[in-house]
């Protein structure tokens, strides 16, 4: 954990080769949306954790096993590229150009970076608690269902907040040139972006460790960084019911919220 102001104890990574670590990584998911573990021997022990966790969704990168390979591949030639380069990757929600996106993202570090490539996490829940407290103009906008066309003019014309009948809300964001923004919600894009920098963690990840989000509730990103870095990434949705879209929102915007703050797992 790097941030001063965090000062609750990180539970530690689970270990996946202990029996029912499956099981205490669901539940960790379920209740607060995310967890981290250790232990993933190879791109074997990967498919079984995912398998363990719900079933596979396959993205354009993803090989036929469902696998995504992160590495410096290509100089960015078009928008939407940046995971395959060696630079900074703003936190966002995958495939947020779905009308579905997945539920959930699991990200496995296979090799570790020379220098940098920390990876970054961003409870949405603490992001819109914080805006509710201190701009509710803002989360109004951020909430407009025509607010922000995702992914170019095939993509998905939606929300940051989406409103759920449950009462939860839904985090949908990416924030480079693949977003195009009405002008009510590009007004509040540099205190979105400073909210988003006030509430992100950041894991260093040795090689056979990893995390799995809510892909509705935290943001993921990555920190730039040297060397021959590799990711291997799995989208997943769970049995249904499992995981819920998105977040309860906090009763009261300046209310605590309890969090499985991270901490550098180094
Ligand atoms: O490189 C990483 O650690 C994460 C990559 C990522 O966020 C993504 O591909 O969506």
């Amino acid at each position: 954990m790097t941030k001063p102001g965090n000062t609750e104890a990180a539970p530690p990574p689970l270990d996946v080769t202990r029996p029912s670590a499956a099981d205490r990584i669901a539940a960790a998911l379920a209740e607060h949306g995310v967890a981290t573990f250790e232990g993933v021997t190879g791109r074997a022990a990967l498919l079984r954790l995912a398998a363990q966790l719900g079933s596979t969704t396959p993205h354009p990168h993803s090989d036929p096993d469902g696998v995504t390979t992160i590495t410096t591949r290509r100089a960015p030639t078009r928008p939407g590229l940046a995971a395959f380069t060696d630079g900074d990757l703003t936190p966002h929600t995958d495939r947020s150009s779905l009308p579905s996106p997945p539920a959930v993202v699991l990200a496995v570090c296979a090799r570790a970076a020379r220098t940098g490539g920390e990876s970054v996490l961003v409870d949405g829940r603490r992001v819109h608690a914080a805006l509710s407290a201190h701009a509710p103009e803002a989360v109004a906008d951020l909430s407009s269902a025509r607010g922000v066309l995702f992914g170019g003019a095939a993509g998905h014309l939606g929300a940051i907040f989406e409103q759920q009948a449950d009462g939860r809300v839904a985090i949908r964001l990416r924030l480079d040139a693949l977003a195009r923004f009405s002008p009510r919600a590009r007004r509040w894009l540099p205190l979105l972006r400073q909210t988003i920098r006030d509430h992100s963690d950041t894991l260093t990840l040795p090689a056979g460790h990893g995390y799995v989000v809510n892909n509705r509730w935290w943001l993921h990103g990555r920190h730039q960084f040297t060397g021959e870095r590799m990711m291997w990434r799995v989208l997943l949705d769970p049995p249904s019911g499992r995981i819920h879209n998105g977040f309860l929102p906090s009763a009261s915007p300046s209310q605590q919220l309890p969090h499985p703050t991270m901490r550098n797992s180094t």
